[in-house]
């Protein structure tokens, strides 16, 4: 029995993608911003007005640094899965 190496790269990147990435399962079309549907099936109870604040570039479209700046805000709580309490 062998174990190379090269396995143990996959798991590491894969630890490495999910520490940052919620934001990934939020992105559920994969085009790199959020949108307001995404965001508010992540964040339930973030409410449009939110959503508008959060958006600082009002393109209508939430991109990573304006999440980023939303969470580090307070303005939103983190996504449920990361509060698994419930
Ligand atoms: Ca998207
Ligand atoms: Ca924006």
């Amino acid at each position: 029995m062998t174990i190379k190496y090269g396995v143990l790269a996959v798991p590491l990147v894969m630890v490495a993608l999910t520490a940052g990435a919620s934001a990934a399962d939020i992105d559920t079309n994969d085009d790199g911003l959020y949108s307001f549907p995404e965001m508010e099936a992540a964040f339930p109870d973030m409410g449009v007005n939110a959503f508008l604040e959060i958006d600082s570039d009002a393109d209508g479209r939430v991109d990573d640094a304006e999440l980023a700046q939303a969470l580090d805000s307070g303005l939103l709580d983190p996504p449920p899965e990361r509060t698994a309490a419930n």
